[in-house]
């Protein structure tokens, strides 16, 4: 395959931001008064405005041409069919298959998959079930009232991201947790006005190896024994989802009592497996499959739609513009719900884990950027905090603005002056306000240029009807293949995290020589020996 920045499509996006990079998009819209309607797509109830970016039809054009000659049609049915695309672990990519009907097939190994996946979620339902209706006890025969789940990483960010999205759905009489922490902050906290005979622990691993989830699944069972006195407790108290059978069972879990999945989903891509366990118990096993078949839905549109009106094709297009192009380094993603608290938080491993790659898919260094610095908080907070670097700052800050016509909690006016914020904030960036405007309003001439916006500054508008189980599912199947298409582009792995190994190595290194009795010999650089003296001296 001919390099990235040798081929024809990406030179002619070369050539076309070398002509429009400082066109403004006030002038985009003066030449077309029809642009707000012709840059818009709608699917599946998604509305997804892109006009205020500043790209013209002609780009829209070549980046799509970018997508054909990165072949990005046969990568998308490669990983539908279960090709073993993530070359470096040599694994299929099936995120796809935790929500395809049971009636689909999809083959590893020539094994269909999806009657394994709809027999992992029928256990997950009827288990839940009972939590939910008391039938599950705990082993002094009180009902679970609190469920913690324990996990990190891909195994704690989407159930406890989609957990706070759909709070609205959730039993409400009872208690969700979520500890990842190493930090026995984090564990303590979360247990401290717990009842052990009413808590039920949900340790999420997928390798069941994790050096902080299994020494917070430790500190719970010894939390609960304490109380519970009795190692019988552990059967009732604790369940697992994993991979790994044998070490579930060495931590006395009873394997029963494990939810499965498997080596085909990645973990930043598994909060619609069994991780998703404690989610399904809060929201019940309905909503749940309501919210995978928001995701189907997404993938048939990603699978099956034209590139020109295929949302995940076109937010990821439009992102490496910025990123390629116009050299932005980062992107917000600014959710103007309050539910979606966690999403940028999720967003940001799915995205900066899957694309944070630097060298491509043939071993070869790039000589291009990868994937973007993801970041964001929900409007209108942020608009007291941090809009002004994007709006008057000198950095190009694409962002994602996502929105609901209806809320789930109906106060008026709190709606409609939350969406206000939204529609101001997204005009105020692409238009500003000239210095001619600034001084009609009688403003000191001395004070024009501080309060002169210069705008031009994009945003991408995805405005939802109500934030629903499966709209949620969409939303984030959206991202998921967003983040595909550009790691197609890119010519990288998307669905390894070798980055993340160094550091873990290191750490069980340098656990003995903080710990050991008699003063170590340390062997790091002079740094690290220093520091690790001195904490040894406070610890
Ligand atoms: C996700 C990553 C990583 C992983 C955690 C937890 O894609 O692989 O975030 O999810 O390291 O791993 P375990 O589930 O194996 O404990």
């Amino acid at each position: 395959m001919t390099p990235l920045r040798q081929r024809a499509s990406w030179k002619a996006l070369e050539d076309h931001y070398a002509k429009i990079k400082n066109i403004h998009l006030r002038q985009l819209f003066a030449e077309n008064p029809k642009r707000g309607q012709e840059m818009a797509v709608e699917a599946l109830g998604i509305y997804f405005d892109y006009s205020k970016n500043r790209v013209t039809a002609e780009t829209i054009k070549l980046l799509l041409n970018l997508a054909e000659e990165a072949d990005l049609r046969s990568r998308i049915d490669s990983m539908f069919k279960g090709e073993k695309i993530n070359i470096t672990e040599n694994r299929a990519v099936l995120h796809v298959a935790l929500r395809a009907p049971k009636d689909q097939q999809i083959f590893v190994d020539g094994e269909n998959v999806v009657p394994k996946v709809h027999a992992v979620l029928d256990k997950m339902s009827q288990f839940a079930d009972r939590v939910r209706n008391g039938d599950w006890k705990g082993h002094t025969g009180k009902r679970i009232r609190n469920v913690v789940n324990i996990g990190i990483g891909g195994s704690d960010l989407g159930p406890v991201m989609a957990y706070e999205a759909l709070r609205h759905y959730s039993k409400r009489d009872m208690v969700f947790r979520f500890v990842s922490n190493i930090d026995g902050t984090d564990i303590a906290e979360a247990t401290r006005d717990l009842d052990p005979e009413e808590t039920l622990f949900i340790v999420s691993s997928k390798t069941f190896t994790t050096l902080e989830t299994l020494t917070n699944a430790r500190t719970a069972r010894d939390w609960c024994l304490k109380k519970l006195k009795d190692d019988n407790a552990v059967a009732k108290h604790f369940v697992a989802v994993s991979t790994n059978a044998s070490e579930v069972a060495k931590f006395g879990i009873d394997t029963a009592n494990m939810f499965e999945f498997w080596d085909w989903v990645g973990g930043r891509y598994s909060y619609d497996s069994a991780i998703g366990l404690s989610l399904m118990i809060a929201i019940g096993p309905e909503h749940f499959r309501e919210m995978l078949a928001g995701f189907h839905a997404m993938d048939e549109h990603f699978r099956t739609a034209p590139f020109d009106k295929n949302l995940p094709v076109l937010l990821g297009l439009i992102g490496i513009w910025y990123n390629n192009f116009f050299g932005a380094e980062t992107v917000a993603i600014l959710p103007y719900d309050h539910y979606l608290g966690r999403l940028s938080a999720y967003l940001q491993q799915l995205d900066m884990e899957s694309n944070g790659k630097h060298v491509d898919l043939d071993g070869n260094v790039v000589d291009y950027q990868t994937g973007p610095i993801v970041w964001g908080t929900p409007g209108t907070n942020g608009q007291h905090a941090y809009y002004q670097l994007i709006h008057q700052g000198t950095k190009l800050i694409p962002c994602d603005f996502i929105g609901f016509c209806q809320t789930l909690n109906p106060i008026p006016p709190h709606h409609d002056l939350l969406m206000a914020n939204f529609f101001a904030q997204t005009e105020a960036l692409a238009f500003g306000k000239t210095a001619d405007e600034v001084r009609a309003d009688g403003v000191p001439d001395f004070q024009v240029p501080h309060r002169t916006f210069e705008g031009n500054h994009p945003t991408n508008t995805i405005l939802l009807d109500r934030l629903t189980p499966e709209a949620l599912g969409k939303l984030i199947a959206l991202y998921e293949h967003k983040v595909f298409v550009q790691g197609t582009i890119w010519h990288i792995n998307s669905f390894d995290q070798w980055g993340v190994e160094l550091g873990k190595v290191l750490a069980n290194r340098i656990i003995p020589e903080l710990q050991a009795k008699d003063e170590p010999k340390l062997n790091h650089d002079s740094s690290t020996n220093t520091l690790i003296q001195r904490y040894r001296k406070l610890r």
